[in-house]
């Protein structure tokens, strides 16, 4: 399932009438980023223009560093939010369970709308805008403002914005075509700020984030001939350094950026066991079905694992023995 982005346009027309008159609430995924905000937030703004009664709500809250995008909107935690017979429009959401459970509840499992870029994505709700070439839903939703008269104010052509250059890695990604930049530079003339993006979501960084950041570079190991670099981030490390599971927000970046590795592993001790990410460039690797050896899953360059009753000192070995053992049945196809 997927639509083209000619397609999206006038999709996304219909989505905006088909909600008047219903009290709507505009969900994003669990541990939001950019592209997820910049989108619950564009998408509210588009729905209070035609007069429709919109909020967002999302399990976790708003990363401190974006707070700024979601001014002039209402926001709600899962737990603030009371339903009062609203409908639900995700956005951003490979899946609903990416919700998180306990707040998809609360629209009775249901879903009225689905705009969203992720491959994977299946369709779940009853009207789904699903554009897979799309480099962010920010990129969706820009194109229906910006080619299809859907409303854009400054702060929306600001969220709009915040989720394009958090999804394109700020631009750096394949993804960032040329069609990218061009609806970019329309929404800088509508009002986005390139210089005062990059300061509040990418100069914010707290001297806490920096502490745990010391502290996963002195994990840093390397593996199977320099092929797999792991770090590792534990409880003590969080509370040591006053930061919170939000905070360890691209450390993997640093593994999978060394000139030879091909598999990054983050890996963090929790109460109940070891979680862990993994990032790769070449895709014949197949981290997605790494992840599975590990109880876990997710797409073939990133993916993540949960071992649960697991620890760092009783289980590391074995686990970089799986990862190891993966790359080379992999590489040597
Ligand atoms: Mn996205």
């Amino acid at each position: 399932m997927g639509i083209s982005m000619q397609a999206a346009g006038p999709a996304l027309q219909g989505l905006v009438q088909g909600l008047q008159g219903r009290k709507t609430a505009i969900l994003g995924h669990m541990r939001p980023d950019g592209d997820c905000i910049g989108s619950q937030v564009a998408l509210c703004r588009m729905l209070l223009a035609a007069g429709i009664d919109a909020i967002c709500v999302n399990r976790d809250r708003i990363p401190p560093n974006m707070v700024a995008y979601a001014q002039g909107v209402t926001f709600l935690t899962g737990d603030q939010y009371v339903p009062d017979g609203r409908v639900a429009v995700a956005v951003d959401c490979a899946d609903a369970s990416r919700i998180g459970p306990d707040l998809l509840d609360k629209f009775g499992g249901k879903l009225w709308g689905n705009v969203d870029h992720h491959a994977s994505n299946p369709g779940y709700a009853e009207h789904n805008i699903v554009v897979k070439t799309a480099a962010a839903t920010c990129h969706v939703l820009a194109y229906g403002a910006l080619r299809h008269g859907l409303a854009c104010d400054a702060a929306t052509a600001k969220a709009l914005h915040l989720g394009i250059v958090t999804d394109t890695g700020r631009f750096s990604y394949a993804s960032a075509t040329a069609e990218v930049f061009a609806l970019a530079a329309e929404l800088i003339e509508r009002g986005a700020n390139p210089a005062e993006t990059n300061f509040l979501v990418f100069e914010h960084e707290s001297r806490g984030k920096l502490e745990l950041t010391k502290r996963f570079l002195n994990t840093i190991q390397f593996h199977a001939d320099g092929k797999i670099c792991s770090g590792e981030l534990t409880q003590a490390d969080y509370a040591a350094t006053g930061t919170t599971k939000e905070d360890k927000e691209g450390l993997v970046e640093f593994p999978r950026s060394v000139e030879g590795v091909e598999i990054a592993v983050l890996m963090e001790e929790g109460r109940d066991g070891v979680r862990g990410s993994l990032r790769g460039r070449d895709p014949r690797l197949r981290l997605d079905l790494l992840a599975g050896k590990l109880n876990g899953g997710g797409h073939v360059l990133a993916a993540g694992f949960n071992m649960l009753g697991c620890t760092l000192a009783k289980d590391r070995t074995r686990i970089l023995g799986i990862v190891a053992d993966h790359y080379r049945e992999h590489a040597a196809r």
